[in-house]
């Protein structure tokens, strides 16, 4: 077993039975020009932490962790997208609308596709899913179980929405789950603050945290 520097104590995982999930790094919600900054929002702290993720995704394979990535995606006819979320907040620019980067959330669309920095090897998962939460209808957990995998690490975008929703959905069906700190990352600072703080509290309601420096220190 490996022990991680983690908060709010010591996390032991052994690689093989741990995968590194990294979520929804796709251009159109990092890169400047994507749906995220035709939203108004400040991709920059989404794109100060391409360099961490890449170290993390470099760490994961050398000890030989499963990969998984996810993209928030929709199928072309938006028959997976529930009006509810096409419609939130009346946006002049919405799932399945021409953006910058092709249909918006649209799957096989330019802005659909993970950074090429950190795109899948072979031999990785990828899951396209529908909704914020990266169990929610798709196939990750048979897949996981399928291997064995009983913990996971947390990265990528956004922390308080995609990142939360998916450790919340993962510490439910009982897997051990630590969030990379700095492999993550919100328009928005405070919420990345205040979700760590809340899926740590309470001896550690929903898992870990630990910043990329403490894993690695943790592999040989
Ligand atoms: C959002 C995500 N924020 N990946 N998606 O809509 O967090």
């Amino acid at each position: 077993m490996n022990s991680v520097a983690a908060h709010p104590y010591p996390y032991r995982f052994d690689p093989r039975s741990t995968a590194l999930v990294v979520i929804d790094m796709q251009r159109d919600f990092v890169e400047e020009g994507g749906f995220g900054s035709a939203l108004g929002n400040d991709v920059r702290p989404l794109t100060a932490i391409v360099p961490t993720v890449a170290a993390l995704l470099a760490t994961a394979r050398g000890a030989g962790m499963l990969v998984v990535h996810t993209r928030e995606s929709h199928l072309p006819d938006l028959s997976d997208c529930p009006p509810a979320k096409r419609l939130r907040g009346n946006p002049a620019l919405g799932i399945g609308d021409i953006g910058p980067m092709g249909r918006i959330l649209v799957r096989g669309e330019p802005g659909n596709q993970i950074l090429p920095l950190l795109a899948p090897v072979a031999g990785e998962i990828v899951i396209d899913k529908p909704g914020k939460g990266a169990f929610y209808a798709t196939d990750l957990h048979a897949q996981l179980q399928a291997r064995g995998i009983s913990h996971l690490l947390f990265a990528g975008v956004t922390t308080e929405v995609c990142v939360q929703t998916s450790m919340r959905e993962a510490n439910d069906r009982g897997y051990e789950c630590l969030v990379v700190e700095d492999a993550c990352a919100s328009y928005f600072p405070v919420f990345h603050q205040a979700t760590l703080a809340m899926l740590t509290a309470q001896g550690g309601i929903v898992g870990w945290k630990a910043p990329l420096a403490e894993l690695q220190r943790a592999l040989p």
